[in-house]
């Protein structure tokens, strides 16, 4: 089972590449690609619609302002679509959270934090380690090791 990580514009990417980076230490295998609901949408149908087909499990989808690709992401495909609100330069991410955050009911966003790709990777990696014990050892040491840094830090 692979990851799907898109974004509405390449003017993400310093955003999103966090998630790549972050599944790629993992060892978990993903797909990237810019993907527009608005300026791409027959594209977009396409793509979402054969998303489980190519093998997808998880669907992490950043985009900012208006921010419609995560809830159309979901309209599209019944996998769990993990939205990142991305910073943007007029409301400063606040329209991209409120847009993500707030889907009516019957189509959920699990919406992480403004710029959140790091924790969106992670969020993935702990649903994928629900059936995969070797991805749930990494996790583990990756918590522990976070909780080390933590304790051994002096000021
Ligand atoms: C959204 O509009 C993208 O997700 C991006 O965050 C924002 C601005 O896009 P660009 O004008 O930089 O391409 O679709």
């Amino acid at each position: 089972m692979k990851v799907s990580i898109i974004m509405g514009s390449k003017s993400d990417w310093d955003v999103m590449s966090a998630a790549c980076q972050t599944l790629e230490e993992f060892g978990v295998e993903y797909e990237k690609k810019v993907i527009s609901a608005h300026r791409t949408p027959e594209f977009f149908c396409e793509y979402m619609a054969g998303a489980r087909d190519r093998g997808v499990g998880i669907v992490i989808a950043g985009a900012g302002g208006a921010a419609h690709l995560p809830g159309m992401a979901a309209a599209m495909t019944s996998l769990p679509v993990i939205g990142i609100p991305i910073k943007s330069a007029a409301l400063n991410g606040l329209d991209s959270l409120l847009s993500i955050v707030q889907m009516p009911s019957g189509i959920p966003v699990a919406t992480m934090a403004i710029n959140g790709a790091k924790n969106a990777a992670l969020y993935a990696i702990s649903m994928l380690a629900l059936q995969d014990a070797g991805l749930a050892s990494k996790l583990e040491a990756f918590r522990k090791s976070q909780a080390e840094k933590v304790l051994q830090t002096e000021l």
